[in-house]
């Protein structure tokens, strides 16, 4: 590194704001496209808490125009400017602030503070974007009332967005119209939003509980109007379910939703103004698949549950990330739950938490949901902070149940209702709503990386009793070693011989209770016993997943087939599968390493065959326990990995199931065929489309031919995904002559060719690589667009066949585009590196071909912060 190292950020330094703005009017001035000037007048006080020195601290980054406290214009002497802002110095108690900016937003590719996309205006600015609009202080725990008048041509932009209420509008000039937006509820300035353009909206209103009317709006360009019915519905139902389940209201007359096509995420809770990604709202049958239409309902639903956990209570601090991002996270997952499948859903949450977060906490990146230092707060924006964070949540919910849970989320707003509060707030609402003691709690909070529970159970005969020996630890982090037994929540039933739960009656206990348990594990070691039990039970354990740690029990496998066939818990039968597959899996990768050949044991089959064969089970949860874990989960399961055999061996097992069961696929592919599309129908294409795809791998000629059709007749995006999907692996006619004819009838939608490209660079056929690079000149394809450069770019350093490649070619070639987006947009440049971030994972000259494409990132001028802080955390570990 060439530049000064940049700075880190510590959660125990926290001071409260010296000065708080009370009320803040904007004026957007749009010159033209490349010329806006922001207006800002902060009536500013001291803040009483506060004990520092009397100089008033802006962020920002701005061309500053001018600065004129109390109506006298400053001198640049009478202030200090540097590279993050400005320092005023001898500022009275209370005093008017007026400052000036001037910025060019189609110039802004990061996509954060305020930019241009396709001619139209927008911003980002959680969490620090606001500075790049205007100085100010740019803390979540400065709240103030703002008011925005946006003036600009009324040709180009006739419409203008804002937060709040809409108070008045007219004409500028000859060509500039203005309108006046404003905001009741005090908020921090990553709230902020601003749309201005050609738009259109597709309206509706809403009722709420105790009778106000609610205008209803969803913006989009005029292309995609046909395509956000599905959003609307989505946000009512939000909205009633926030009503019934947490009792919580809306509280603004307008609700907006604006979409757009270069967004560096899903989408933003600003108040009464989210803006979204389109791939986060728009959804037609044609063009979404069922997992779409999930993504979209939950995604509406996350942002919408904001409103009260994040913007009427939000974060003192962006340490305290987690307090609003991990509750809304598991208000999403509930709302998902509530209203469709909530085994299945479980089952997703936790493969996304496995696959995505499990990584994240055993690598270089590994952090506590509430981080205790940063360089870049973007990059703090994980799975971690956002899944772990939900489950954390979650064993609140466990521990204190639904009743007990909604009492401490009553308390919690009834203290913190309007204020910027931190994670110990939170904890202690749950705690003083229901007299427990929580302190233990804390250190899900504190510590890093994945516990692992080492369970042993013993039966006595004589006593008539089962012992269950539980072994808590968790690894060292970087940063953090000697970690500190958790107040775990464990959920366990005992199956009989008969796969009925027995009734559980802990030592000590009157009376038996219910068959499933959640026991407090707080000790390093700690047994519990249960008494009266007349046989040697199969335990159940971490029913539901009831809290985010690895679990080690050395059951048999004829028991694990046992529970997948009878666990009265529909998570721990998925679980039960899982972990079978995961003992044959890491048997099979010893067997290929050591050159024995491979063999598929029969007893494995059995227990699929008679997943398939159960016609009575919902077959969206067939479909998941005949799914495979992942290569990126079997990377987890073992200490170094030679990917090319991850993927041989996974490949053996599913080519050998194909055929084993060929007669059970073919059936579930013909019973599952259904007529029209109908929404509900999801879980049957989803086991269909899986079963096409088994049926692909035999040397039949008909899967081919049926994959083909139905690639080309379907009238849903599900089926024709599922039929390109069962041909990508596949060197025949059928794959080419679908490819094309996707790719040329979908060219003119973008988010159908993200499906496109993203199947592209995840192909595991030879040729990857250069069929990526190809794609990269696509005229649908630019780097610019977040979404190409995730399908494309992402997929390709998620395929771990190819970016893999023993030569290096795939590293070389990821690490080019790294930089190559980084001079474009760091958020996106720093996540698609952070897919090097298993480097340690790998066998001795990966690593080291790995390690140089790294140097060579770190070695380049002017890199951001963004990507600085995950290459050289990689590189330290
Ligand atoms: N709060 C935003 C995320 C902002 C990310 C900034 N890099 C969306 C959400 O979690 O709902
Ligand atoms: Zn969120």
């Amino acid at each position: 590194m060439s530049q000064q190292q940049p700075q880190i950020k510590y959660r125990q330094d926290y001071l409260p704001p010296a000065y708080l703005v009370d009320k803040v009017d904007l004026t957007f001035d749009v010159l033209d496209d490349t010329q806006t000037r922001v207006r800002s007048r902060m009536v500013i006080h001291r803040n009483p808490q506060s004990t520092a020195a009397n100089v008033l601290q802006l962020d920002g980054s701005a061309t500053l125009l001018s600065v004129v406290l109390d109506g006298d214009q400053l001198q640049p002497g009478a202030y200090q400017q540097h590279a993050d802002g400005l320092a005023i110095p001898d500022v009275p108690d209370s005093f008017i602030l007026d400052i000036e900016t001037e910025i060019d937003p189609v110039a802004n590719t990061s996509l954060n503070g305020l930019y241009g996309s396709s001619g139209n205006l927008y911003t980002q600015c959680e969490p620090e974007g606001f500075r790049k609009i205007t100085y100010y202080p740019d803390r979540p725990d400065v709240m103030a009332k703002f008011s925005t008048t946006i003036i600009a041509d009324k040709q180009k932009y006739p419409v203008l967005l804002s937060n709040g209420n809409k108070v008045g509008e007219g004409q500028a000039d000859k060509k500039r119209h203005w309108v006046k937006w404003v905001d009741p509820y005090r908020k921090p300035a990553y709230l902020f939003a601003l749309v201005a353009g050609k738009l259109v909206a597709l309206k509706d209103s809403y009722t709420t509980v105790s009778g106000r009317q609610v205008a209803l709006e969803i913006w989009t360009v005029a292309a995609d109007q046909d395509k956000v019915a599905f959003a609307m519905g989505a946000v009512k139902r939000s909205m009633q379910w926030d009503e019934t389940r947490f009792g919580l209201e809306y509280d603004l007359d307008i609700y907006m939703i604006v979409a757009v096509g270069d967004f560096n995420m899903g989408a933003m809770e600003n108040k009464g103004l989210n803006i979204f990604n389109t791939s986060a709202v728009l959804a037609r049958q044609d063009t979404a698949t069922d997992a779409d239409f999930e993504r979209v309902e939950a995604i509406i639903g996350h942002e919408y549950f904001h409103n009260w956990t994040g913007n009427r209570v939000t974060c003192r601090d962006w340490f305290q990330l987690s307090l609003k991002e991990g509750l809304t996270v598991f208000r999403d997952q509930e709302f998902s739950a509530d209203l469709h499948s909530r085994p299945v859903k479980r089952i997703e949450d936790v493969k996304k938490l496995r696959q995505l977060q499990f990584p994240e906490d055993a690598g270089p990146t590994a952090h506590a949901i509430r981080p205790d230092s940063y360089i870049e707060m973007n990059n703090f924006y994980t799975m971690t902070v956002y899944e772990k964070g939900s489950e954390v949540v979650r064993m609140y919910h466990t521990l204190l149940g639904e009743e007990g849970f909604q009492k401490g989320m009553k308390l919690y707003f009834q203290r913190h209702d309007g204020q910027a509060v931190t994670c110990d707030d939170f904890r202690a609402a749950m705690a003083d709503a229901n007299g427990v003691d929580l302190e233990q709690f804390a250190r899900w909070y504190s510590q890093a990386g994945t516990p692992l529970l080492q369970v042993r159970g013993e039966y006595d005969a004589v006593a008539r009793s089962y012992t269950l020996h539980v072994k808590q630890s968790c690894p060292d982090t970087p940063g953090q070693s000697g970690k500190q037994p958790y107040h775990i929540p464990l959920a366990v039933g005992l199956l009989g011989r008969d796969g009925q739960d027995l009734p559980l009656q802990l030592a000590g206990e009157l009376a038996p209770g219910a068959g499933t348990r959640v026991l407090h594990v707080r000790a390093a070691e700690q047994s519990f016993t249960f008494v009266n039990i007349g046989e040697l039970p199969v335990p159940s354990l971490l029913r539901g997943f009831s809290a985010p740690v690895r679990l080690q029990f050395d059951w048999r496998d004829d028991e694990l087939s046992f529970l997948m066939a009878n666990d009265s818990d529909a998570f721990a039968r998925w679980e039960a599968g899982q972990a079978y597959a995961e003992r044959l899996l890491k048997a099979l990768l010893a067997d290929h390493a050591a050159g024995r050949t491979l063999q598929l044991p029969a007893g494995f089959v059995e227990a699929l065959r008679a997943v398939l064969k159960d016609h009575a089970a919902d077959p969206a949860f067939k479909a998941l326990m005949l799914s495979l874990p992942s290569e990126a989960d079997i990377l987890e399961m073992v200490d170094v990995a030679d990917p090319g055999h991850i993927h041989t061996v996974r490949e053996f097992v599913l080519n050998g199931l194909a055929q084993a069961l060929r007669g059970e696929w073919h059936e579930a592919y013909n019973l599952n065929q259904t007529q029209r599309y109908q929404p509900a129908d999801g879980g049957r294409r989803s086991l269909k489309n899986l079963a096409l795809a088994m049926l692909t791998r035999l040397s039949d000629a008909w899967p081919l031919e049926a994959a083909e059709k139905q690639c080309l007749e379907a009238d849903n995006m599900t089926d024709q995904m599922g039929a390109m999907l069962a041909l990508r692996d596949r060197d025949v006619a059928e794959r080419e002559n679908c490819y094309l004819s996707f790719a040329s009838r979908w060219q003119g939608d973008a988010l159908v060719m993200d499906k496109f490209f993203s199947l592209v660079a995840s192909s595991q056929l030879p040729g990857v690589l250069e069929h990526v690079k190809a794609a990269m000149q696509h005229p649908a394809f630019t780097l610019k667009n977040p979404n190409k450069a995730r399908a494309l770019l992402g997929s390709f350093g998620r395929n771990m066949l190819h970016f893999h490649a023993a030569d290096g070619s795939g590293y070389a070639f990821l690490a080019d585009q790294v930089l190559a987006l980084d001079a474009i947009n760091p958020q996106v440049a720093s996540r698609i590196v952070s897919l090097f971030n298993r480097r340690q994972k790998l066998e001795a000259q990966r690593q080291a071909l790995m390690t140089r494409e790294l140097e060579r990132i770190l070695a380049k001028d002017g890199l951001s912060k963004d990507v600085y802080e995950i290459v050289s955390k990689n590189l330290a570990a």
